[in-house]
């Protein structure tokens, strides 16, 4: 008997990104992404690892199409390669490129497999960041224009596509920090890079739409449980700036149609510059939002603490641990908190999580196999803080697990595993571990015992 059943045309899929498994980082006419730039600098990543070679999955495609099909995955999200299908960023078509995407969602659509694309997932053409990248208003059009492409091709047999996974991460960590690619640190390209992302999101929607093709279209955000850590009034007041800076920022423009004002205050100088009609550009009717759920902070307020003052601790539920290799907190919790806070700032909007998983402790037996049975109680507690959100009337229609493989983890290189598949990174070679065969059953069941 299954005690925990999720609502009928539930959508189990898993996910990956372009960078972090294609590798073939210059075959067939692909051109350089900023993050092929970016790690082929000493000193950037772990390792002095790099996505040249990744899974390999640009060569073999029909293989991990065959084995997302054994594992029974509904959906399969996935980025396209920018500058693949455009080596310039604009201009000449790659052809070759257009066509790999072509057979992939092909054979998706053969094994029964729901192709869930994303736009872009951070691997802007390096020609493109030449010009300014995403802090240069130009960028936006050339997103559109690239866009429009994708949607001609692929727009017939597509159901579910998003602009942009995480552009907090693009314009915080890439040009806010310089912690990521392109890797500057300049708070007001930052927030510049961010409306520009905004601008970007806003036309694609309307191609989309005015094309009246058949999916649906939203964005993708990375959103960490924030708390503050006394109830004193500078730390609610810290906290609120991080939820507005993480996602208040792109949220409120997209579903309100301004930025929180206080917010741009706080950042002064930085703020961006907006030409009259974006707001309203932005302010398209999405079909869902993409929740990607990680991680539970506390927030401080601190004089220390950068312009927006605040000092974030990662924070663990009690019952949990930090993830290895990497040092995520567990809070599955959260997730429940964070739902329940967009449920109620957004008027409830049709949500998918489109990513969560885990790196866990695991060493394969002499056959490659993993029993990653820390992964399995990380998914399954998260399932069951989704499946409380729900009944709380969160408008949940999905759950993507990261990551269909191990894969390349960008700063941190190859260490941290978060692959329902292990990758060996010496052969190539797939090994589906435990949590592949138990997400299986999941799948199966729509639903758990708890
Ligand atoms: C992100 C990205 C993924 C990561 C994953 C694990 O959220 O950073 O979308 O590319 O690999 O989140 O850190």
């Amino acid at each position: 008997m299954t005690s925990m059943k999720f609502p009928k045309d539930f959508l189990w899929g898993a996910a990956t990104a372009s960078y972090q498994i294609e590798g073939a980082w210059n075959e067939d006419g692909k051109g350089e992404s900023i993050w092929d730039r970016f790690t082929h600098q000493p000193f950037k990543i772990l390792n002095g690892d790099n996505g040249d070679i990744a899974c390999d999955h640009y060569h073999r495609m029909p293989e991990d199409v065959q084995l997302m099909k054994k594992i029974g995955l509904q959906s399969y999200r996935f980025s396209i390669s920018w500058p693949r299908i455009f080596p310039a960023g604009y201009g000449e078509v790659n052809q070759k490129g257009v066509d790999f995407y072509n057979r992939l969602v092909d054979q998706l659509l053969a094994a029964g497999i729901s192709p869930n694309i994303t736009l872009n997932h951070w691997d802007l053409p390096q020609a493109l960041q030449e010009k300014g990248g995403w802090p240069n208003r130009d960028t936006a059009n050339y997103f559109t224009d690239y866009s429009a492409l994708i949607f001609k091709q692929l727009g017939d047999r597509v159901d579910l596509w998003s602009t942009f996974n995480e552009p907090w991460v693009i314009s915080s960590l890439g040009y806010g920090d310089g912690i990521f690619a392109p890797g500057i640190s300049d708070k007001s390209q930052g927030y510049q890079a961010a409306h520009h992302l905004l601008l970007a999101h806003g036309n694609t929607v309307k191609i989309f739409r005015d094309g009246n093709y058949k999916g649906k279209i939203g964005i993708v955000l990375s959103m960490t449980n924030n708390r503050p850590a006394t109830q004193s009034e500078a730390d609610i007041a810290a906290c609120k700036r991080v939820n507005q800076d993480n996602y208040g920022f792109f949220l409120d423009p997209i579903y309100k149609g301004a930025y929180p004002k206080d917010f741009m205050e706080w950042i002064g100088p930085h703020a961006p510059k907006i030409k009259p009609g974006d707001l309203e550009k932005i302010n398209q009717p999405i079909d869902y939002l993409g929740v990607n759920y990680y991680m539970t902070f506390e927030v401080a307020f601190s004089n220390l603490g950068g312009l927006l003052k605040i000092d974030m601790q990662q924070k663990s539920a009690s019952n949990w641990d930090f993830t290895p290799e990497i040092g995520f907190s567990i809070n599955p919790d959260g997730l429940t908190t964070l739902l329940g806070y967009i449920r109620k700032e957004y008027n409830n909007p049709p949500i998918y999580i489109t990513e969560n998983g885990c790196t866990v402790e695991e060493k394969p037996n002499e056959e490659g196999f993993i029993m990653d049975w820390g992964r399995i109680d990380y998914i399954r507690a998260h399932l069951r803080a989704l499946h409380t959100a729900i009944q709380e009337g969160s408008d949940i229609r999905g759950y993507t697990v990261w990551s269909l493989f191990d894969n390349f983890e960008w700063t941190f290189g190859y260490k941290p595993r978060f692959g329902i598949i292990r990758v060996d990174y010496q052969t190539l070679e797939r090994y589906p571990k435990q949590s592949a065969f138990w997400y299986q059953e999941v799948i199966k069941n729509n639903g758990l015992d708890y």
